[in-house]
């Protein structure tokens, strides 16, 4: 006989795919195991791709990796108490992000909450506000069609995140028996009917004549070079906003605006796209009160507007009249001016040099947070490639598991996935390289600059606390990378001089790269 649970999973699941989920990720445990059952049915019939991690959080950012590089939601299955809440720190930069997770977390049912009974807490809460909503689920029993419930929850869970990509939790509780031999997942077919968003656009027709700049933060996308080159501005792009390339791109704005040119107090009104994050002067500008802010409404990363002074937040744009190319002449003459070469010195901005020539089309290069992403928006060149980073809150965690979810979800047959991180990132997420073998072959490259700990604190402030920088703020770590590479499985390269860097960046594999900054 078929366990309600087991019909419950087999439908909801096979409704989750029907709707477009390509990836389910799940780590072990026992109430969860109707889901985990139905998911490996489905994944043996290849009709989804699963992976499996034993630790949550690892899995959580894994799954964000893939979640962004595909545009697409991914599916999540935990068991009960501190697995769900190792999902934290994914959700929330998710939440920030606008990355599509469903979250399916398992639970007791209603008579066993609040009684001491083992693994069990609130977990309707549990997110607070990172989570756009929670689906409370009430655990199947044999009176209720399951295969019908199953199936309204998941395509009520689907239009939810289509019409607002994010987290979504849907709590599943589970009664005993909480498994069964059948149905098997695999031969259950569902129809999901297309969802279509109707969404009202706000349009702007702005006056041709004030000096513009474009900012491109994270999640800017295209629009933002779109909306640039045909009406001849500027655009100063974060190297993860998927805005930096074409002509209009200043690959120096950062030096420009750090030395005061002249031409960086003429501007006149800055439209930004997506969330900027790396620039304090980038910053500058929104609190100017002689410069006009144009927020074009982010689909992924929530409003932006840093100083409360948004004159118009929008969606699309037009100019009332002719525009004028001398402006945009005049920060492309100054753009080559303030271009700094290239010497055969090991250091951060020649590293970025290197990354980013290695990486080609059907490549993809993922940024840590701290130093390098801020070396690169300063040194990288203007290149179509694809770059992520989690500038949703911008942590230090779960680096090495997001790239490797992007690995496993971006279209790259034979391509890389390179990993810029600091030593610190890497480190905060060893667990992360511990891989599902069943994953498969992937070309997946962490450059770790290891730099004896968080040198992006030798910038701050605090630097000037002599005593204390050390131990409470750079914290060198003496961890030896090469055992670590070892002990799971990765190849590993020592790179002393900038000469070895661009080999070991072609070593196909999973290979730990250690840049030694002296
Ligand atoms: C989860 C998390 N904890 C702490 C921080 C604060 N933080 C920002 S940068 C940084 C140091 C990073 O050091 P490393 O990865 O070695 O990069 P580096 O700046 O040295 O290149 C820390 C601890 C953070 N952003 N995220
Ligand atoms: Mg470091």
């Amino acid at each position: 006989m078929s366990a309600p649970a087991q019909v419950f999973s087999a439908h909801l699941l096979a409704t989750l795919i029907a709707g477009g989920v390509e990836h389910i990720y799940l780590a072990p445990g026992s109430r969860s195991q109707s889901l985990a059952i139905a998911a490996d049915q489905l994944a043996r019939a290849g009709r989804v791709k699963l992976h499996v991690r034993v630790d949550e959080r690892v899995m959580a950012f894994t799954a964000l990796g893939t979640a962004l590089a595909s545009q697409k939601p991914v599916a999540i299955i935990t068991t009960s108490g501190t697995a769900v809440a190792n999902l934290h720190p994914a959700v929330l930069e998710a939440h920030h992000a606008g990355i599509p997770l469903l979250l399916l977390t398992a639970d007791r049912p209603e008579e066993l909450r609040g009684v001491g009974a083992n693994q069990t807490t609130d977990q309707i809460g549990l997110f607070g506000p990172a989570i756009q909503h929670v689906f409370d689920v009430e655990a199947p029993d044999a009176e209720n069609d399951q295969a019908a419930r199953a199936l309204d929850v998941g395509r009520a869970a689907l239009d939810l995140i289509a019409s607002q990509p994010g987290p979504i939790q849907l709590n599943l509780a589970f009664r005993e028996p909480l498994s069964s031999q059948t149905p098997d997942a695999a031969q259950v077919f569902v129809e999901v009917p297309a969802f279509n968003i109707e969404q009202s656009v706000a349009f702007a027709v702005l006056p041709a004549e004030p000096k513009t700049i474009v900012v491109a933060g994270a999640g800017a996308g295209e629009a933002a070079v779109e909306l640039a080159e045909s009406f001849g501005w500027p655009i100063f792009a974060e190297p993860s906003s998927g805005a930096r390339y074409g002509a209009n791109a200043i690959a120096n704005y950062r030096r420009l605006l750090e030395n005061e040119h002249e031409l960086t107090k003429e501007i006149e009104r800055v439209i930004v796209f997506g969330k900027p994050t790396l620039s304090r002067k980038i910053n500058a500008l929104f609190f100017n009160d002689s410069i006009e802010t144009i927020v074009v409404r982010s689909k992924s990363h929530g409003l932006f507007d840093v100083a409360h002074r948004a004159a118009q937040v929008v969606d699309e744009i037009s100019v009332s009249n002719e525009v004028d190319f001398e402006w945009l002449n005049s920060w492309r003459n100054l753009d080559e001016k303030f271009e700094v070469a290239a010497n055969d010195e090991l250091n951060r901005a020649n590293i970025v040099r290197e990354v980013y020539a290695a990486t080609t089309d059907g490549d993809c290069l993922v940024l840590g947070a701290s130093r390098m992403i801020r070396v690169a928006d300063e040194f990288a060149p203007v290149k179509p490639l694809a770059v992520f980073s989690n500038r949703g809150l911008a942590g230090i965690d779960g680096t090495i598991s997001t790239a490797t979810g992007i690995a496993l979800a971006y279209p790259n047959d034979g391509g890389f996935t390179r990993a810029l991180i600091g030593d610190l990132t890497a480190l905060h997420d060893v667990g992360g390289l511990a891989i599902d073998p069943l994953d498969g072959e992937m070309n997946l490259q962490l450059v770790v600059v290891n730099d004896g700990g968080g040198s992006i604190f030798e910038g701050l402030e605090v630097a000037k606390a002599k005593e204390s920088f050390d131990r409470v703020f750079k914290t060198k770590q003496n961890v030896d990378f090469w055992h670590l590479a070892e002990a799971y499985g990765w190849q590993y390269i020592r790179v002393e001089g900038l000469e070895q860097l661009a080999p070991a960046l072609q070593q196909s594999g999973r290979v730990l790269v250690e840049v030694v900054l002296g």
